[in-house]
């Protein structure tokens, strides 16, 4: 599927098995997962525990204390919008 969007989508959804898989609740991200995953994925992004706690909890809407799927996807839009100037160059 190489560069095509729909590439891009499959690899976005392998990312996030990868770090949702880390522990028996293999269809969400804990906030380990979701520390691990940005801190591989997006390195100096998240500084220290509190803007951690802060994002996490913004991200998961429905309050259940993990990220789903739908939650993630909400997470990458919001991403690419902050990081869009990275992407125009
Ligand atoms: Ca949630």
């Amino acid at each position: 599927m190489g560069d095509s969007m729909l590439g891009a989508m499959a690899v976005l959804k392998k990312n996030f098995d990868k770090y949702a898989g880390t522990d028996a609740e293999k269809g969400s991200m804990s906030k380990a997962e979701l520390s691990e995953m940005l801190h591989q994925e997006i390195p100096g992004m998240i500084g220290d525990k509190k803007q951690l706690d802060q994002f996490f909890t913004a991200l998961d809407e429905d309050k259940d204390g993990t990220v789903s799927f739908n939650e993630y996807i909400v997470l990458v839009g919001s991403l690419m919008m902050m990081l869009k100037e990275m992407f125009d160059q």
